[in-house]
């Protein structure tokens, strides 16, 4: 199959897949342009305690050396499920969830909806060339998804760090894969629109954007709410407001995703529980009662919250950062709560929230 077709093969196939907004491809064999600042960041340790971003820092920053057969990789994005600014809990019109989750995270895991778009694109694909060899990544290998996408087309690398498009904003997910073919695209990286503006700068909570587009992930309420496992220190957890998965707030206030997150709510108003979605928005807790009904021993977490991103925190972790989210919000910890709580809990990150707890 010539790389004309398969281009008219991924144009027409992209196009027909609901959730995805746009996809591009690179012609590998150049060396990637931001290898240098990727050793910077983890050198300096602005990974925190990621430790898998210490590994295959070559692979990372040059495809081939991870994939050498790879000719091409091909990058798309996957709209999230709502758009900044929602809470859980929300209905058309109303947000009414007292906890803050990102958007992200509001819905079915987009690995899970990756895969599935991948899987199809794969079926098809080995329909007409069944010897082309095929390799998928979401999250998954030593991929700079970010930058590729950059290169792909998709957007631009943002001050707040995220790839944004003038289009769709930043509120989207990345995956991709890699194929033997060239697909002979020369790359067509987008220009810089953030101009003069620095808003997610002046808007992040805990200055985690040490330089325009450098996070430090010791920082980053994302790390710390989705990634950290255990203690949180009071200096940082103090700074989290009402979030308890992930944050939005250097999107949320990106101007490039004002109209996207309109188009977006208006969608959903007439739609407010898409067919694939796994919870309807009334289905998610929405007071702190219910949150810790969910997340206390045996309250259901895993069941009712299987096919969302949030089991990656793990029911421990999530209701260490319920209580924090309570005490920022000066909301207090009944009797009742603390006499269950205390019975059940033994992790110790969780019983130090509590001695917190007034
Ligand atoms: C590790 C990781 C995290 C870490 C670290 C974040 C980070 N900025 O690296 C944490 C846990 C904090 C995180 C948070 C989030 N993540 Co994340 N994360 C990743 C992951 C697995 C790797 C990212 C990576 O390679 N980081 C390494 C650093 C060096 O890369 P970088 O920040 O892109 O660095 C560039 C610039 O900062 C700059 N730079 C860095 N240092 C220096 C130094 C100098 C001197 C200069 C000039 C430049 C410079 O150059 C680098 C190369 O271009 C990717 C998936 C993947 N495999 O790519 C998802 C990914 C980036 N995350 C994603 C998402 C959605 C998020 C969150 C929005 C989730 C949330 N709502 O809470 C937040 C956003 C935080 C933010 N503002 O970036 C999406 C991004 C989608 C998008 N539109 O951009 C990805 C692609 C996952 C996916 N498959 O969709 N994430
Ligand atoms: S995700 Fe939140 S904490 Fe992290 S850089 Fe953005 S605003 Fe700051
Ligand atoms: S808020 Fe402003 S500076 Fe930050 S990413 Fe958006 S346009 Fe760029």
């Amino acid at each position: 199959m010539t790389a004309a077709n398969i281009r008219l093969l991924l144009a027409e196939f992209f196009a027909a897949q609901p959730r995805v907004l746009d996809w591009g491809c690179v012609s590998l064999g150049n060396p990637p342009p931001n290898a240098d600042n990727l050793a910077a960041w983890v050198h300096q340790g602005l990974h925190a305690d990621l430790t898998y971003m210490e590994q295959r820092l070559d692979e990372r920053t040059d495809p081939q050396t991870f994939v050498p057969w790879a000719k091409s990789v091909v990058l798309f994005s996957l709209r999230q499920p709502v758009p900044f600014g929602m809470s859980p809990g929300w209905s058309a019109g109303m947000d009414t969830g007292d906890f803050r989750i990102a958007a992200y995270a509001q819905g079915k895991d987009y690995h899970r909806i990756c895969h599935r778009v991948m899987d199809r694109f794969e079926e098809q694909l080995k329909v007409v060339s069944p010897d082309a060899k095929f390799l998928r990544f979401c999250d998954t290998g030593p991929v700079f998804e970010r930058d590729l996408a950059a290169e792909a087309g998709l957007g631009w690398r943002g001050k707040n760090a995220t790839l944004l498009s003038r289009t769709h904003g930043s509120g989207f997910l990345l995956a991709g894969f890699f194929l033997d073919v060239d697909l002979e695209t020369p790359a067509a990286p987008s220009a810089d629109f953030c101009g003069g503006c620095s808003a997610c700068l002046d808007a992040c909570p805990t200055d985690a954007l040490v330089a325009p587009g450098r996070l430090d992930a010791n920082k980053c309420i994302s790390y710390w709410t989705i990634e950290h496992k255990g203690s949180i220190p009071e200096s940082m957890s103090s700074q989290f407001g009402n979030l308890i998965y992930g944050c939005d707030i250097c999107q949320d206030v990106c101007p490039w995703n004002h109209k996207p997150k309109q188009r977006h709510a208006a969608e959903l108003a007439k739609t407010p529980h898409p067919a694939d979605e796994p919870l309807a928005p009334g289905d998610w807790p929405r007071s702190s009662e219910d949150w810790l009904k969910l997340l206390r021993k045996g309250g259901g977490f895993r069941s009712k919250l299987r096919h969302t991103p949030l089991l990656r925190a793990g029911r421990q972790s999530l209701l260490r950062n319920v209580l924090i989210a309570m005490r920022n919000t000066k909301e207090t910890l009944s009797p009742e709560w603390r006499t269950i709580l205390e019975a059940e809990e033994d992790d110790v990150a969780v019983r130090e929230q509590l001695d917190r707890m007034t």
